[in-house]
């Protein structure tokens, strides 16, 4: 297999990007569909809701260095045990990444590139790019999302780290009066500072990162009539205290990143331990179909002129729905193998031979055979193009390729 012009072939023994073969192994589960979305860049496209936001952040810490071209192909050294996440952990899990082998992957996370962001000298950068995860198929779940990682360190003794903490504090600006925010949460033993660290100087380090939050979003959502942010509690191998920050949108709060002080094991492996540091990560999609009203994920990819010519550099404004073009939909039913049955695979396996035809996958039937004990399910897929009307001799094609493909790959017996 080999996309037009994208410089990736897939070989019996290695995938190709450009100049690099990755030697095949039992890791090895990337696919065409997903790698063709290497080369669209969306966060460094001026008029794509994802660039726009990406824009607008970078603006607003005018003082932080900016990393937004680094490729997301990454070793798992990087994703995982840089950030001290544990050999174990269910994070690393095939059915959860893309792998290109066992020391290969495309990045889940832009925290993969926390220590090249202490490499380069800058105490206070940000990274953005396109992170990947293997996941289910629905209006606000994509396998390639967009990520902002911010860092932010002070050097010194402690009296030196207080007194730049305080020094940006008294510059910013006060939370103006349309956001309310949330946030009951303090340093205690269930999410504790770290032992290396003071309190002295870890009362106005945190205090540093949920002011340079919350005004990040109060400057995304400035024309918002009433917007309530939430901070709660959370958990990253690679901060304490750690937490996540929610916006209450349509009756539902909607998680929007993750944060914390950084830990001090991190920044020793940058050479950096005499400083104390922040880190956040935060999903772009998400934000931009609260500021856009984008009502699904799949839209941030649409090349369809309709969609990109309604947003201009610089600027947010309310997203104009256009007709969608009709779907395609076909169910497949089968019996299950023995084996352990994961949605995932199953999703990104119809994912592998229709691509972004697929708008969504639903099981519509669960029946387990009471004589038997044998396990049935019916699965509906929901075919459409977000470009062009599809066919259904197109469609039952690629339906036939779905039920063959899946057939051979876990053995499932097809029903009718
Ligand atoms: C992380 O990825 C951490 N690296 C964040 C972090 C960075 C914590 C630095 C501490 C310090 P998490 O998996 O929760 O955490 O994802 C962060 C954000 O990415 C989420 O809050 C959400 O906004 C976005 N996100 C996660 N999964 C998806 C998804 N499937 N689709 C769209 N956005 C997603
Ligand atoms: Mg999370």
């Amino acid at each position: 297999y080999s996309t037009q012009n994208s410089g990736i072939e897939f070989k019996e023994n290695s995938i190709q990007v450009n100049d690099t073969a990755y030697h095949r192994d039992d890791w090895t589960n990337v696919t065409p569909t997903v790698l063709s979305k290497l080369e669209r860049k969306l966060h460094l496209q001026p008029r794509n809701p994802i660039g726009i936001i990406r824009q607008l952040i970078e603006d607003h810490f005018n003082d932080f260095a900016t990393f937004n071209n680094v490729s997301p192909i990454v070793t798992t050294q990087q994703n995982f045990d840089d950030l001290l996440i544990p050999k174990d952990h269910p994070s690393r899990t095939k059915s959860d990444n893309y792998y290109f082998n066992k020391d290969t992957v495309l990045r889940a996370h832009t925290s993969a590139h926390q220590l090249q962001g202490l490499a380069s000298g800058a105490n206070k950068f940000l990274i953005s790019g396109d992170v990947y995860r293997r996941d289910e198929i629905d209006s606000s779940h994509y396998p390639v999302f967009h990520q902002i990682e911010g860092l932010a360190y002070f050097g010194g003794q402690d009296e030196d780290q207080v007194a730049a903490i305080q020094a940006d504090l008294e510059k910013a600006k006060p939370i103006p009066a349309n956001i309310e925010i949330v946030d009951d949460t303090v340093i205690h033993a269930g999410n504790p500072k770290q032992d290396r660290h003071s309190q002295v100087v870890m009362t106005p380090l945190v205090a540093h990162l949920k002011h340079s939050i919350n005004s990040m979003i109060c400057h995304l959502f400035a024309d918002e009539p009433n917007l309530k942010v939430r901070w709660i509690e959370a958990y990253f191998p690679f901060t304490s205290p750690s937490y996540e920050v929610e916006i209450f949108y349509q009756g539902e709060w909607l998680e929007v990143l993750g944060c914390g002080v950084v830990q001090q094991t991190l920044l020793d492996k940058g050479n950096r331990h005499d400083a104390v540091g922040w880190a956040f990560g935060m999903g772009l999609e998400r934000l931009a179909m609260v500021l856009f009203g984008i009502p699904d994920i799949r839209l941030f990819w649409s090349q369809d002129n309709r969609f990109i010519d309604q947003f201009t550099p610089g600027q947010i404004n309310k997203f104009q729905a256009f007709s969608k073009y009709p779907p395609c939909i076909k169910d497949i039913s089968f019996w299950l193998p023995p084996t352990e049955w994961h949605d995932n695979n199953f999703c990104e396996s119809i994912r592998g031979v229709a691509g972004d035809l697929v708008e969504n996958v639903k099981v519509i039937d669960d029946f387990v055979h009471p004589k038997t004990n044998r396990r049935s399910l019916c699965y509906r897929i929901m075919y459409r193009s977000m470009d062009r009307n599809v066919t259904n001799d197109e469609i039952n094609e690629i339906q036939e390729k779905v039920r063959s493909t899946v057939e051979q790959e876990f053995g499932v017996e097809l029903r009718e």
